[in-house]
C-alpha cells in the first residue's frame, strides 16, 4: 500500500550551482516524492518557489560579459507567465494551478531559467508545498461545505 505524507509541509531545498551565461539556459527539477508525497494519493493545495539569482562577477578578459545587465526569464512548467517571469535578481513566486497540477500529476516540477541579459548563477532553489493531510483535507472539504451552506442559508 502507498503511503501518504505525514507532513503537512514538504520543503524541497538544494544548491543548483550553475553559471547561466549571456543568452543561454539551465533546466532542472524538484520532485517531492521523496518525502513520502504520493502523486494521486496526497495533493499539494497551495506553493511556493524561491530561487537565488545572482551576479557571478567578471569572468571575461577586460569583463566583457559584465557589460550586460542581469535579467533572467524564470518558466515554470508551461510557459505562461502566471508564477516565473522576468526577474532582476533573487525569484519569489506563489505556485499557479498548471504547477500545483504538474506536482500533483508526477510530484515534480520543472523549472528552466535564461538569459534575457547578461551572465549570472544561480544559487539555491527551494520549493515550499503545502499537502494537508487526507484528515485535515477531509475537514478543511467539510468546512468550505458548511460555509457555502451557510452562505445559502443567510441569502434565503
Ligand atoms: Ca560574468
Ligand atoms: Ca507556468
Ligand atoms: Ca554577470
Amino acid at each position: 500500500m502507498a503511503q501518504s505524507a505525514s507532513a503537512g509541509l514538504i520543503v524541497d531545498s538544494f544548491d543548483v550551482d550553475t553559471d547561466v551565461n549571456i543568452g543561454g539556459q539551465y533546466s532542472y527539477f524538484h520532485d517531492i516524492t521523496g518525502y513520502g508525497f504520493t502523486p494521486g494519493l496526497d495533493t499539494a493545495w497551495s506553493g511556493s518557489l524561491a530561487i537565488e539569482i545572482f551576479d557571478d562577477g567578471c569572468d571575461v578578459f577586460f569583463c566583457a560579459d559584465e557589460w550586460f545587465l542581469e535579467i533572467a526569464l524564470v518558466q515554470v512548467e508551461e510557459l505562461d507567465f502566471d508564477s516565473g517571469g522576468i526577474t532582476f535578481g533573487d525569484f519569489g513566486s506563489d505556485l499557479e494551478l498548471e504547477a500545483l497540477t504538474s506536482l500533483n500529476t508526477n510530484g515534480q516540477l520543472n523549472v528552466t531559467i535564461r538569459s534575457i541579459s547578461g551572465d549570472f548563477h544561480i544559487g539555491h532553489s527551494t520549493l515550499s508545498v503545502d499537502v494537508p493531510t487526507p484528515g485535515t483535507a477531509a475537514l478543511l472539504g467539510l468546512g468550505l461545505l458548511g460555509l457555502g451552506l451557510g452562505h445559502r442559508r443567510k441569502k434565503t
